[in-house]
């Protein structure tokens, strides 16, 4: 079966093939534009975009909405982590968070699927900390400074282990279920 990712990002792309792929799944990136609200919820964005997609005529596809909510920072970058991402970037988190004891911080990944006429919307999430320095080079966006232990960054850790503990990895495995639960995989 084959299910396009309506994104800009070609990260998120490597992450669903990555994990869909044990279940004969294959991604197709799609790079284009859909209408992004003005939300403070992932989740309406997502079905406000589905909905979007689907009245355009597009079938079997995922959209994902994700974001890093800094506890410190009162929930920034949130629901504007893209534009977190290119304009202040992880060195701007990382003055913002100079000399803050409290480091928790939250990446959630909503993930909307419309496959055969049907929605699904699920929600992962992966508590960690902001580190105090960029750190690895693999991954995408604010993996150098976020870390799930304390420890290693997500740019420091391989895809597949990224993907057993990140926000998407969870998002995915409800996704799966879901999907199986209707008989589509
Ligand atoms: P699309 O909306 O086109 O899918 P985007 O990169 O703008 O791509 P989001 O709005 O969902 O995606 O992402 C918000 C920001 O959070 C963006 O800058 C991403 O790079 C970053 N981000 C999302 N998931 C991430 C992850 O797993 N690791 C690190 N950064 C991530």
């Amino acid at each position: 079966m084959k299910l396009k990712v309506v994104t800009h990002n070609p990260g998120k792309v490597r992450e669903y093939q990555e994990a869909l792929g044990e279940y004969g799944i294959e991604m197709e990136h799609v790079n284009r534009e859909y209408a992004e609200v003005q939300t403070s919820y992932l989740e309406e964005v997502v079905d406000r975009g589905l909905k979007a997609l689907s009245a355009e005529g597009l079938d079997d596809f995922i959209i994902d909405d994700s974001g890093l909510f800094v506890d410190a920072l009162k929930g920034f970058p949130g629901v504007y982590s893209a534009y977190g991402q290119k304009t202040i970037g992880n060195g701007g988190i990382l003055r913002l968070m100079e000399g803050e004891e409290d480091r928790a911080a939250v990446f959630k990944c909503c993930i909307g699927c419309r496959i055969g006429g049907e929605s699904v919307i699920v929600t992962g999430k992966c508590p960690g900390v902001i580190l105090h320095s960029a750190r690895g080079d693999g991954g995408f966006g604010y993996d150098p400074i976020f870390s799930p232990d304390g420890e290693h960054s997500f740019a420091e850790i391989p895809l597949e282990e990224k993907n057993v503990i990140s926000h998407r990895g969870v998002a995915l495995r409800m996704l799966v279920d879901e999907l199986r639960g209707r008989g589509f995989i």
